[in-house]
């Protein structure tokens, strides 16, 4: 028999909620078949199959809360024989006794003279066989490493002495989850002190938050009329909690403008059937990626990123744009990486297959990951301005509303000009007024007169 079990879905995912489950025992399953549909903190997915066979036993139901690595159903092969186990025996997991799971307790004399010598390389005594990895992973996601019952870990085992391993377990933290400061990443007493520490004032911050959420309880509203109560999706209760904590966390600023885009839309539209030939369609979202992903080599601080703990601010050399995306499940933000390496129809290109991906379950959770600055364009339907909330841990977000011909003063009189408006929110902390309105003001620019980009994007 073999095993299908959840893959890695992504960085800091866990667990996920089993939206539907596609297959029931006698179907027949071929590799990167969708499975499942799950939902987890950041997206709904489908999960492909890494086997194939005829399905035997199914282990789960809507509605299951699953782990990552647990098995959630088997094959055999397609005429009725056991299908071999991925893994040959002669490479069945060999437990060692000394794990990061079952490690054994060495005495003080032993910690002591263990404490002197460089880490051990213990990744090496979990050399398992891996389980095979699915379609919708990053290509650089950590191999998942099963030892029999045991839960999946990482492969790069974290390098620490028995007695930084034995605080981290006393005071509830995960060794592996620590940034070791030592050479070669080697974790020490007060990394471990730090990570907690840093832990504990994370929790304050999500219970003062969650406190603020829960402050006033809700009226009975059944006395005044009918109601229908439903439980929030995954999505939609992350989403409350992630823009709960940028609103608070984040002093936020609003910078209102408007781009004369009627030469843009003219070139728009001329180009039109040009842009056929490569199978898009140009759009303003599209162009206002390319101008923003240069707009931020011109001013650094809107790639960067705010570290509190350490009073630190993080430069980012890498320009990736977020676009949001209206789906019928909810709001998802996928990531144009790279956006300053591409042409605009390249950008285009990439917005439709994410956009598709986002509308259709199937982006990826690293589709998500490594944005830098977010563009929300609900112009498409309708608005005349609103203030974003910043994507945390981003310093700036650029709302797009409708673009409407206007009456603008132009040499003594008024002329019919298409006027985009445009909202730019920040992070007050690392953005001031007056460099708000300069990048604003540089993208308008750069909209009103492309050949800027040139010279200088
Ligand atoms: N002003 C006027 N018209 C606009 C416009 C704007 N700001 N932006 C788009 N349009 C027009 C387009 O030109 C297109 O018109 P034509 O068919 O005549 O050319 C039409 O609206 C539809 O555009 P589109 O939505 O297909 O393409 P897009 O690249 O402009 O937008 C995307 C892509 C993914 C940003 C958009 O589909 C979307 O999902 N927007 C909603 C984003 C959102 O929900 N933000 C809120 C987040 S906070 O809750």
């Amino acid at each position: 028999m073999k095993q299908f079990v959840i893959p890695e879905l992504g960085e800091n995912i866990h667990s996920a909620t089993i939206v539907k489950v596609l297959i029931k025992p006698g179907d027949i399953v071929e590799i990167e078949q969708s499975v499942l549909e799950v939902e987890t903190d950041k997206a709904t997915i489908e999960v492909p199959s890494d086997v194939s066979g005829k399905v035997v036993e199914v282990k789960v139901k809507d509605g299951d809360q699953v782990e990552i690595g647990q098995a959630i159903f088997s094959v055999e092969d397609a005429g009725g024989a056991s299908v071999a186990s991925e893994a040959p025996k002669a490479e069945e997991p060999k437990v060692e006794e000394k794990t990061i799971v079952e490690e054994k307790q060495p005495t003080p004399q032993e910690q002591a003279v263990q404490a002197e010598k460089p880490a051990e390389p213990e990744a090496k005594a979990l050399e398992q066989p891996t389980v095979a990895l699915s379609g919708n992973l990053p290509s650089d996601s950590p191999k998942i490493i099963k030892i029999e019952n045991q839960p999946p870990l990482s492969a790069q085992a974290a390098p620490a002495a028995p007695s930084v391993r034995r605080l981290a377990r006393e005071i509830g933290v995960d060794v592996n989850e620590i940034k070791g400061t030592g050479p070669g990443g080697r974790i020490s007493l007060d990394d471990v002190k730090f990570h907690s520490k840093r832990l504990h004032q994370q929790r304050n911050e999500i219970q003062h938050i969650r406190a603020e959420q829960h402050q006033e309880p809700l009226p009975d509203f059944s006395k005044y009329g009918d109601v229908e109560t439903v439980a929030m999706s995954n999505i939609r209760y992350k989403t409350a909690e992630h823009l709960s904590y940028a609103w608070h966390t984040i002093p936020h600023v609003t910078q209102f403008d408007k781009a004369d885009i009627t030469q843009l839309e003219e070139f728009r539209k001329g180009y039109a059937k040009a842009a056929e030939k490569f199978g898009v369609k140009l759009t303003v979202t599209a162009i206002l990626v390319k101008v923003i992903a240069s707009a931020m080599k011109t001013f650094p601080q809107f790639n960067a990123s705010v570290d509190m703990q350490n009073k630190s601010i993080v430069y980012k050399k890498y320009f990736n744009i977020g676009i949001a995306v209206d789906t019928e499940h909810g709001l998802i933000v996928p990531v144009v990486k790279n956006a300053d390496t591409m042409n605009i129809i390249e950008i285009t290109k990439e917005i439709n297959v994410l956009a598709e991906k986002a509308r259709n379950k199937k982006i990826g959770v690293a589709d998500m990951q490594g944005g830098c600055f977010t563009i929300s364009n609900l112009g498409g339907i309708g608005g005349t301005s609103f203030t974003p909330i910043v994507n945390s841990p981003e310093v700036a977000i650029l709302g797009v509303s409708k673009g409407s011909i206007e009456p603008v003063y132009i040499d003594g009189k008024f002329e019919p000009r298409l006027m985009l408006p445009l909202s730019l929110s920040y992070d007050h902390r690392l953005i001031d007024g007056a460099d708000a309105i300069r990048f604003l003001r540089w993208v308008i620019e750069a909209l009103e007169n492309p050949l800027k980009l040139i010279i200088e994007g």
